[in-house]
Order: structure tokens, then sequence, then C-alpha cells
């Protein structure tokens, strides 16, 4: 990890590119100031790494794609604009403080907590600190929401092939049970299962069980051809939802394989199931391990299991490119699913602990 300082952000960069290579990762920035009185420059301070994990050509490629899609420029607008540090001559007042001190506890990271109580101060200032407690809420939320991006929550899909993929037990074959009832119930679907999570003889068992109670076909495919033949006996199905086995995902092979039997098609949807217990960290880590798939979208699980949405929130600032297509709340199968929306994330942020209990 590297400080370097120069009197613009460009020269910033241009030292940050030379003294550490291309893939060098922006860990922070902000202005300082050298000198005193009439002496007094700014200059611009950055934290900057080694990337621990340099992009590879398939997920450049993934990258440069995403950068092409309708979201990249509301990203540009919005994400990438470099993070001003708090002013700590400005007095917090109150009001504020206790904003702060909300998303703080909701784990928000302290970049982006700045980020937005400094949003607060400037609307608190510019009103002659008449706005009230409710007006100041709706003034984060609203600059939260911005952040966030609410174009990205979309719920999918018309598509034929929906494959579940994700980490251990974050809820991916329950939720296929419960997407599943849902296009067979409500949208008047008929729907097919094909598992590929052949690495525990229960979880054939439980996919099968879902299957029985639907009353819909399940197939199981030990190899792309299988996977295949599957494909062509359930060919008059509108649906067919592929559960995928959980595994330790820090090892590239499991994706690798994931992305051999997935099929490569344009009638295929992917998403990333997370749970919102898991902690900020292991979910990037999840997000990057899983990037070469094409195309994901994230389902956040286990929403109800958690008084805390910071680190979704951080996954979703940080990851600006992923839309969010649903929300579990619970075991229920098909209840417990809703079609993802900010409203909600963002009341779970910022509402108190025991009105959420009540
Ligand atoms: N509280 C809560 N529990 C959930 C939710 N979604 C799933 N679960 C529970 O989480 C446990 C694991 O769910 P599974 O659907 O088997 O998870 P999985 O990702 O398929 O697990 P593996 O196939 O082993 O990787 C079960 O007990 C589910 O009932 C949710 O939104 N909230
Ligand atoms: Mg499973």
């Amino acid at each position: 990890m590297k400080k370097i300082t120069a009197p613009t952000m460009s020269e910033a960069m241009a030292k940050v590119k030379k003294e550490l290579g291309s893939d060098a990762v922006i860990l922070y920035t902000k202005k300082v100031y050298h000198g005193r009185f009439f002496f007094k420059k700014e200059k611009i301070e950055v934290i900057a790494a080694e990337d621990p994990d340099p992009v590879t050509p398939t997920r450049n490629k993934i990258v440069a794609k995403a950068k092409q899609s309708p979201l990249a420029k509301v990203v540009e607008e919005t994400v990438y604009q470099p993070v001003q540090s708090f002013d700590k001559h400005i007095p917090i007042p109150n009001i504020v403080f206790n904003f702060r001190k909300r998303l703080l506890e909701q784990g928000i990271t302290s970049d982006e907590v700045d980020r937005l109580t400094k949003h607060l101060v400037k609307n608190w200032y510019k009103s002659d600190e008449t706005l009230l407690e409710t007006e100041m809420k709706n003034c984060l939320s609203e600059e939260i929401a911005r952040r966030i991006i609410s174009s990205r929550f979309k719920t999918q899909t018309k598509k034929k092939f929906i494959a579940l993929v994700g980490p251990t037990g974050v809820g991916k074959t329950t939720t296929i049970a419960k997407l599943a009832a849902q296009a067979i119930l409500d949208e008047g679907k008929t729907a097919a299962f094909i598992t590929t999570d052949t690495y525990r003889i229960a979880a054939i068992d439980q996919l099968k069980t879902y299957a029985q109670i639907l009353k819909v076909p399940v197939e199981v495919a030990y190899s792309s051809a299988d996977f295949k033949e599957a494909v062509s006996r359930l060919k008059n199905v509108d649906i067919i939802f592929i559960d995928t086995a959980g595994r330790n995902f820090h090892k590239d092979c499991y994706i690798q394989e994931l992305q051999n039997i997935l099929p490569q098609n344009n009638d295929l949807d992917t998403y990333l199931v997370l749970a919102a217990t898991s902690k900020y960290n292991d979910m990037a880590r999840i997000i990057h391990q899983f990037s070469i798939l094409p195309d994901l979208k994230l389902i956040f699980t286990k929403m109800d299991e958690t008084l805390t949405v910071g680190d979704v929130i951080n996954v979703l600032f940080k990851n600006p490119y992923y839309e969010v297509a649903y929300f579990s709340n619970g075991q229920n199968v098909p209840d417990d699913l809703i079609k993802a929306n900010i409203e909600d994330l963002i009341n779970h942020l910022l509402e108190e602990k025991n009105e959420r209990s009540s």
C-alpha cells in the first residue's frame, strides 16, 4: 500500500500508475493542505495498493462489456466521482450526527458515511437550519437511492433458462422453488428443474421434494452431455430452473465447472445468490469470483435474519454494474420472495430496530 501526494488528481493518478502499475486499486483519496496562512497549498492525497488479484483477460472482457451497458453512463456520473474527505472544521449538527451514527451502526463503510454526512450537512445549512427530521431523512434516502442507482432494480425475466449460482447454504434451492412456484401459480407457466448439484445426495432429494409438490419434472445432470439431453427432453416446458451446487468458490476450478455446464446462449438468466447475513468483504470476494459468468444479476436472501443491511448496501455501492432482482425474506415457499425494491432496502437501513421488531 502507498500514500501518494500530488498537486492535482490527474498527476496523482499518473504517479500511482507509475509506481504501482495500471492494475493498482485506489483505496482512498482526499484533499490535504500543506504550509500555513498565505502559503497554504491544496494537494491531493491518494492511498493506493497493487491489485492482489489482477484482472484476467476474460474478466477484462466482461468489465469492458459492462462499461458499454446502458447503466454505464449513470455509473460514471454517480459512483466514480472522487471520494471527498469530510471537512472536520464544519460542525456536524445534532440532527445530522444521529443519521451518521445510524449509518455507521448499520455497517456502511466510513468513506460512504462521510460522503452522505457531507450531503446532509450541506442541505442542512442551505435550508438555514430549518429542515425537520423527516425532511432530513427524505434527503438522505434520496441521496442513497441516487448513489445505489435505482434503475438497476429490475425483475427479470422472460428467459427460458434461469440458473442460480452462489456459495453454500445461501438459499439457492429454496429460492428456485419459490421462483418456480410463482411462475406456475401467478403466471400460469409450465416449469421444470435441472440440478447440476450432484455433489450431495441430499441436494437432489431436496429438489425432488419441491418438484413433487409442484408437480414438475426434475432431471439430474452429471455432465454437459446429460444437461443437453435433459434440455431436449424438456423442450416443451416454458421455464427451466437450473439448481447448482454450493461449493467453496475461492477455488477457480468450481466456477470453471459451472461455466462449462451452463447453456451458452442468450436465453439464460444467471442469478448470483448472496445471503444478507454475510460480511461485505466475503460478498465482494464472491462477486469477484463469479464475475466471469456473463450478465449476472443479484438475489439477496435471509433479509429477515439480519437487523443490519449496511453490508448489502456496501456491495451495491461498490458493484454498480450488477442488477438486483429479488430479496428473499424467509423460508416459506413461495411467499417469502419479493421483487427487489430500493424503498424497502432504505427503510430497513434507516428505521430503528425496535420499530422493525414491533
Ligand atoms: N431465514 C431465511 N432462511 C432461508 C432463506 N432462504 C433460504 N433459507 C434457509 O437456508 C437454508 C439453506 O437453504 P438451501 O436452499 O438449501 O440453500 P442452498 O444455497 O441451496 O444450499 P447448498 O445447495 O447446500 O449450497 C434452508 O434452511 C432454507 O430454508 C431466507 O430468505 N431466510
Ligand atoms: Mg442447494
